[in-house]
């Protein structure tokens, strides 16, 4: 078999640039090494960036999005036990966020791509890249006991933190960057009433929770947890004992409680891989960087390098240039730093640290109650929060 872009994993990025690259005439495959099901079945993402939308918009693949999705003007910080609300379109002149389940754009993405007939290769094992540093890059898989070879010109990688591209560069290649957060989020999606219209993150001294949602009749919770907390240690019982600590008595009220239909512990995470091209390899979205998720950025920022890297390829194809390839690494990097930074900070002010006791608490309550009060703080929150351009001056 033989194509132009080989892309590996078929998760939002992967599936995102197969409908870009599609429209603009360009042929692509998409090898994923999971079964359809399970791909729609992990519950990530909710916040959705104007960015991200304008690239679903072009890729044909937004009017779900459009319908369903919630715009939220704004949010709520509760610190103290206070809510102060952030108005995203006040402070941005105009820009807001769109909450839609990640599982549903993945949803529309493969519609979209099942519609328009082309190839994805679901269950495919033992992913293997090869001579990406050469002119004849290819992938090998195996799929139903049988080995299978494509050639292509170039290689996608979007295949998640654990895939196999950027385990595949070269070692001394890859600089990698990485803080581990001494906790976790423990989350938990329930068809109950969201306790208010738009989303809570809050700072208390039992540790961060999040209110979100993935509609009006379903919410979308999270709480803080040491890493070292297991799964099979809660029950919803106490999870939504202790969400009830962690809100401020208006919230607690409206707290309609359920059963879960999923509840699941992530790890928390900022990670950098430099440069994101090796030749022919390009990494794209979680395989070459994760942000905790209390920026709401990983999948967003997935969107913009999969923007970035259609734009490269479609200039290659089309006016034989290879400016977008020769930049693609450096013109993600600078984005992605940018969303580290954002990502880290809202972490560390809102969780609580194990090593900073009291002290580093009533530091966070002040700088909330800094950034809450100052319109030119709540403004940097705010412009960070509904996604930098993909263009920024220098
Ligand atoms: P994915 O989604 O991990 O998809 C990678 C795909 O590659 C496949 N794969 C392979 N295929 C072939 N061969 C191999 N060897 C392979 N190895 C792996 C995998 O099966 C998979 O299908 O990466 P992608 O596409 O880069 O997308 C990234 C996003 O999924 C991620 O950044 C977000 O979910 C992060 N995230 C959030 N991002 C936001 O923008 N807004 C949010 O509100 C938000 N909330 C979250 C989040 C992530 C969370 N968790 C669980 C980490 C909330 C949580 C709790
Ligand atoms: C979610 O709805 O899953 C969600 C929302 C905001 C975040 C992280 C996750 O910051």
């Amino acid at each position: 078999m033989r194509t132009q872009v080989a892309i590996i994993g078929a998760g939002p990025a992967g599936l995102l640039l197969g409908q870009l690259l599609h429209k603009s005439g360009i042929d692509a495959v998409i090898i994923e090494q999971r079964s359809p099901d399970y791909v729609l079945s992990r519950i990530r993402a909710g916040v959705l960036e104007q960015v991200c939308m304008d690239l679903l918009d072009k890729a044909g693949v937004s009017a779900r999005a459009h319908a369903e999705g919630l715009p939220h003007d704004g949010f709520d910080l509760l610190f103290k036990g206070e809510r102060h609300r952030i108005d995203l379109q006040a402070l941005t002149g105009g820009s807001r966020v769109t909450v839609y389940g990640q599982t549903e754009v993945t949803r529309d993405l493969m519609d979209a791509r099942a519609a328009a007939g082309l190839v994805t290769v679901y269950d495919a094992q033992n992913v293997a890249v090869h001579d990406f540093d050469g002119a004849h890059p290819r992938v090998t898989y195996e799929k139903d006991g049988q080995m299978h070879e494509l050639a292509c010109d170039f290689i996608a990688g979007c295949d998640g933190f654990h895939g196999v591209c950027r385990a595949s560069v070269p070692e001394g290649a890859l600089h990698t960057y990485e803080r581990v957060y001494p906790f976790g989020w423990l989350g938990v999606l329930a068809d109950v009433k969201p306790v208010a219209h738009e989303l809570i993150y809050a700072n208390t001294e039992r540790g961060f929770a999040l209110c979100s949602m993935r509609s009006n009749t379903r919410s979308r919770y999270y709480l803080q947890v040491p890493t070292t907390d297991k799964l099979e240690n809660w029950t919803i019982d106490q999870f939504w004992t202790e969400l009830g600590h962690r809100l401020d008595p208006e919230a607690r009220a409206n707290l309609e409680t359920g059963p879960a239909l999923e509840m699941s512990i992530a790890p928390l995470r900022s990670f950098v891989a430099e440069p994101m091209r090796f030749g022919s390899l390009f990494l794209a979205g979680d395989a070459a960087h994760i942000v905790p998720p209390t920026g709401a950025k990983g999948l967003n920022l997935a969107a913009s390098d999969v923007g970035y890297l259609w734009n490269a390829f479609a200039d290659f194809y089309n006016d034989r240039s290879r400016a977008g390839i020769d930049t693609y690494s450096d013109r993600c990097l600078r984005r992605v730093w940018r969303a580290e930074r954002f990502s880290w900070w809202f972490t560390s002010l809102m969780h609580r640290f194990p090593e900073t006791g009291e002290f580093g608490q009533k530091m966070q309550e002040a700088e909330l109650d800094y950034l809450v009060h100052s319109r030119s703080a709540s403004t940097a929150l705010a412009e960070n929060y509904v996604g930098l351009p993909m263009d920024f001056g220098t």
